[in-house]
């Protein structure tokens, strides 16, 4: 293995939980994750920075429900945004979110990237097409990180990301908070896509 990227994270300050876009901030770059609820968004980002309870890990899905911006070395944020798709949330909950996931999305001129998450087991889901829409509407970026593969041999992972390449999505980072792994090549992406 090359650099050690993890060794490169000095300072981490969780700086706030957004419930509107005037608390948003925008004056550093910044990489968020997305994803259906319960995917792992708050558990990979606990293991990408190596502190346990920065960024609140459901017991039950539906948990974060603001847009959490975590300051990196004082140099850029990572970004906890609240799952979508979650079933038992009230009509009034789920347009609140979607209201402010879309001023994220049309906002934040600083966001280079979104990686959007989805459980191996999983895959693509009507509501992850949905956030690639968006993402291409607002002209986005994003890759997909596929998370949990503890859950699964190697030779299920290896069938569930044949499925993914012959849709056409060949950029595919395979992680898992729980077990760490993926965690450099996650941090490689990053450090790769702060740099350009
Ligand atoms: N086995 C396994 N379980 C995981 C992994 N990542 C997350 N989980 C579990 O999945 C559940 C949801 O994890 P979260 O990290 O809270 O998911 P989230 O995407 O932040 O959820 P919301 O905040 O509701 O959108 C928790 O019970 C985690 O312990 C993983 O890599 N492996
Ligand atoms: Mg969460």
């Amino acid at each position: 293995m090359g650099e050690n990227y993890t060794r490169l994270i000095k300072t981490v300050e969780f700086k706030k939980a957004a419930y509107k876009k005037e608390d948003f901030f925008d004056d550093l770059p910044q990489i968020a994750f997305a994803g259906r609820s319960n995917c792992g968004k708050s558990t990979l980002i606990n293991a990408l920075l190596g502190r346990k309870k920065l960024a609140k890990v459901s017991s039950k899905p539906g948990y974060t429900r603001s847009i959490n911006f975590i300051l990196v070395n004082k140099s850029f944020y990572i970004v906890d945004l609240p799952g979508f798709g979650y079933a038992k949330i009230s009509k009034k909950i789920k347009s609140l979110w979607e209201k402010l996931l879309g001023d994220y999305f049309n906002y934040s001129k600083n966001l280079k990237i979104v990686l959007h998450l989805m459980d191996i087991r999983r895959l693509i889901t009507e509501k992850d097409k949905e956030l690639m829409d968006f993402l291409q509407y607002y002209n986005i970026p994003s890759i997909i990180v596929l998370t949990k593969i503890d859950k699964l041999s190697k030779n299920q992972r290896n069938n569930q990301v044949s499925k993914l390449k012959k849709q056409g999505f060949n950029d595919i980072i395979l992680t898992s908070g729980i077990k760490k792994i993926g965690i450099e090549e996650l941090w490689e992406k990053i450090f790769h896509i702060l740099e350009n």
